[in-house]
């Protein structure tokens, strides 16, 4: 089966090219879809010159709209069997995809999320207000939904290729979790979770979603568990 990474990326000229090896380095039938959401830094020339020669690679390049947005435009260059959502930050390991795909590939699931609260990993012990913000939006999807989700705002998210083209994604930020998160819930897909691995930034190293990212969050999942 054919993977595609759909990477977002916003100025990360440091760590861009050390993601692109990473995956390469599985040894998959893999595709990459790399959007540039308009960078000021060379995230987007450091890419291009990576991919010379290589087959299975997009370039999209846009204005900064938001990480949603940036998804959203790589979703009809996809062209494999599953795919994931591939942070460019060198927060989530490509080591994990493996597994992240795993009960897509043996036909159990529709979804899988990447845990990084779960233990079992690395995963950063860090930001505790985080985590606390993390708890309540997962406790409310959970009650929401029905399910048992541990970390609904995850950026690692694998999706059998239909599911997610079917979603009809509308956010531009970082919304874009919650609301893959509320729509696939409510369409009562086979969603499992596994723990992966989380070398977190803090914001001095990059980090950039905020309190208002969260409280956006239970907006738009209540909305959509309310209205669709
Ligand atoms: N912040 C930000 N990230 C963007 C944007 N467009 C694409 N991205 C990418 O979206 C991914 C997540 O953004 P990060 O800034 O790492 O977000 P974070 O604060 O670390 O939050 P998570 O990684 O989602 O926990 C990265 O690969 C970014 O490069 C944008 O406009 N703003
Ligand atoms: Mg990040």
């Amino acid at each position: 089966m054919r993977v595609s990474f759909l990477v977002p990326a916003y100025n990360e000229a440091p760590t861009i090219a050390a993601v692109l090896e990473a995956v390469d380095a599985l040894r998959l039938d893999a595709q990459i879809v790399v959007v540039d959401d308009g960078s000021t830094d060379d995230t987007a020339g450091i890419a291009e010159r990576w991919a010379a020669g290589r087959d299975g690679f997009v370039l999209l390049r846009q204005a900064n709209l938001g990480k949603g947005a940036a998804i959203r435009a790589a979703i009809p260059h996809a062209d494999g069997d599953v795919i994931v959502i591939q942070d460019a930050d060198m927060e989530y390991d490509p080591a994990d995809v493996p597994a992240l795909v795993d009960p897509i590939i043996r036909g159990a699931a529709d979804v899988v999320f990447g845990s990084r609260l779960s233990g079992g990993r690395p995963q950063r012990a860090y930001m505790f207000w985080h985590l606390v913000g993390n708890r309540l939006l997962s406790l409310l999807t959970n009650a929401l939904f029905n399910t048992t989700l541990s970390d609904m705002e995850t950026g690692y998210k694998a999706f059998r290729s239909e599911v997610l083209r079917s979603l009809d994604l509308r956010q531009d930020d970082f919304s874009i979790e919650p609301e893959i998160t509320a729509k696939v819930c409510k369409r009562k897909l086979r969603i499992y979770q596994l723990p992966i691995s989380y070398y977190g930034r803090t914001y001095d190293e990059g980090k950039k979603i905020t309190w208002r990212d969260g409280f956006k969050a239970v907006w738009v999942l209540v909305r959509i568990r309310i209205r669709g």
